[in-house]
């Protein structure tokens, strides 16, 4: 499979040669109206006659794919771009590893691979609706440039899976895409599809813990899907990791500037006490790794996964970098995985495609582990006594093996009572909003940052710190 040249002339800029498919193309422009409308609806709240100092994809070529300019966010050119690969794909694991890729969907792996497909781009609007009060109360012009980045490329990834949607399954196809605008993040009576994109993001601390450790989950699952046997699924979702890579860098270090400044802040309090000169206490941090980490944790979803099994085995789902393994069957291996049985820790051996999602969830635990290490070192450089923590696996979750049981940060098994009575001091809880958002005014002068947060070591694509990256007269 060759990929036709960009095109940007038409109402939908791509890869996949749209001016020649006047079907395909047809549909995608009845869609694109109403995607409009939802993010009008449900986008960034106000701001869309601002201009923004904005990325665009205009190319796939990794030297210069992106255009950097001014624009409002209702203009912002959502496109569809494919990974070009000269050579012929392969199947990257399972049963058929080594086999050709396919260019269509396979009869018997459709349901799957739409259910797949789904669930991926059902978290990009979700993401969008969380983050649309955020603008309002930004602590900088550079921060609410980064918000409206991710929102906009959020945006662009639902294309992406929208495209595969009306290009390969047909009637079944274009009812997910229209049910993919339908859905709200939260609603009671038609939420989101996983867990972490039905919970509340209403102030700056959650958001950058949402784009380190959610948009983060948001990597692995791309880079797993990246090795999927079904070739245009594989292409785009290598396309969407250029763009994840800025996602994850606002969250890391969103929040390494939050534990620098706070750090600065009980330097200088006789008291070491943060929260009296209007900062961000490290308990409060914490809570919010706590809460954000683990609601991340369930979306690798159950430790021990027969969907996890299929997807490996018929080659629709690899693991991260399959290229690293040897072995892309993996008929053979075992995982070892704890259980609880009585009450206590035990280890069960697994199949080793039975814990896909567990050797997924691995490589995003050890990533996390390393931004870990990199706000400890800002907090010894600061000289602050403080270090945070990522807390166990089994603390806080909803999916898996551990969502029955009680646990405490550290992994202890624990009753019930002794959860209820200790959730206060290790999850973000209401009084924790209240105080962040009696903290979080916005802070629109070119240059200035809120009290809360330490500056950004460099602006964007060259330009200062003190650059107008949203013009809002
Ligand atoms: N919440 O065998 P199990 C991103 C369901 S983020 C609710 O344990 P499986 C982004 C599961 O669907 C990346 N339900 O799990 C980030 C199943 O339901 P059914 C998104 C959940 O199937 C930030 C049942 O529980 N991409 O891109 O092996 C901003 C038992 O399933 C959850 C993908 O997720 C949950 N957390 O794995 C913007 C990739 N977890 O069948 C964007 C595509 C599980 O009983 N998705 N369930 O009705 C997948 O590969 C898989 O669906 C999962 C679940 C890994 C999510
Ligand atoms: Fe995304
Ligand atoms: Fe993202």
């Amino acid at each position: 499979m060759t990929t036709p040249n960009v095109d940007l002339t038409g109402k939908i800029p791509n890869n996949v040669g749209l001016s020649d498919d006047v079907k395909l193309r047809r549909a995608l422009e009845t869609w694109l109206p109403q995607y409009l409308e939802w993010w009008n609806d449900m986008g960034p709240s106000d701001f869309a006659d601002k201009p923004v100092f904005l990325r665009t994809a205009v190319s796939v070529d990794p030297g210069g794919w992106a255009h950097y300019d001014y624009v409002k966010m209702p203009d912002y050119r959502w496109g569809i771009f494919l990974d070009p690969n000269a050579e012929a794909a392969s199947i990257k694991c399972g049963d058929d590893a080594g086999a050709p890729a396919w260019t269509d969907v396979p009869g018997e792996h459709r349901n799957t691979l739409r259910r797949i497909i789904v669930t991926q781009a059902d978290t990009e609007p979700a993401s969008v609706e969380q983050q649309r009060m955020l603008g309002h109360i930004a602590p900088s012009l550079y921060d609410l440039r980064n918000l409206f980045q991710v929102n906009v490329e959020e945006g662009r990834h639902l294309w992406a899976m929208v495209y595969l949607l009306h290009k390969y399954f047909g009637r079944d196809g274009r009812d997910e895409a229209d049910e993919l605008l339908m859905r709200r993040s939260g609603d009671p009576d038609k939420p989101r599809i996983l867990g972490a994109f039905n919970q509340p993001c209403d102030h700056w601390l959650s958001f950058f813990a949402f784009t380190m450790f959610t948009d983060r989950d948001g990597k692995y699952q791309l880079a797993a899907l990246s090795e999927s046997g079904f070739d245009p699924l594989a292409r785009t979702t290598q396309f969407m990791l250029t763009e994840e890579a800025h996602h994850l860098f606002v969250g890391e270090t969103g929040l390494d500037r939050i534990i620098k400044r706070s750090a600065e802040l009980q330097r200088q309090d006789p008291n070491g006490d943060i929260r009296n000169q209007g900062g961000i206490d490290f308990d409060l941090i914490q809570r919010t790794i706590n809460y954000w980490f683990t609601y991340s944790l369930d979306l690798f979803g159950g430790e021990i996964s027969s969907n996890a099994s299929t997807f490996f085995a018929t080659g629709l789902k690899g693991r991260y970098r399959e290229d690293q393994y040897t072995d892309h069957r993996a008929i053979e291996g075992s995982y070892r995985v704890p259980v609880v049985e009585a009450g206590k820790m035990v280890e069960q051996e697994v199949p080793l495609r039975n814990a896909m999602n567990e050797v997924l969830r691995d490589a995003y635990v050890s990533d996390c582990e390393r931004a870990l290490r990199k706000w400890n070192k800002t907090l010894e450089a600061a000289g602050s006594p403080t270090r945070l923590s990522l807390p166990s696996r089994r603390f806080h979750r909803h999916q898996g093996l551990y969502a029955d049981h009680r646990f405490d940060p550290a992994g202890n098994p624990i009753s019930q009572g002794e959860y209820e009575a200790n959730l206060g001091r290790w999850l973000l809880v209401p009084e924790d909003n209240a105080y962040l958002l009696s903290i979080m005014k916005p802070c629109y002068e070119p240059g200035k940052f809120a009290n809360w947060i330490a500056p950004p070591n460099k602006g964007i694509e060259g330009r200062p710190i003190e650059f107008e990256y949203v013009r809002l007269d």
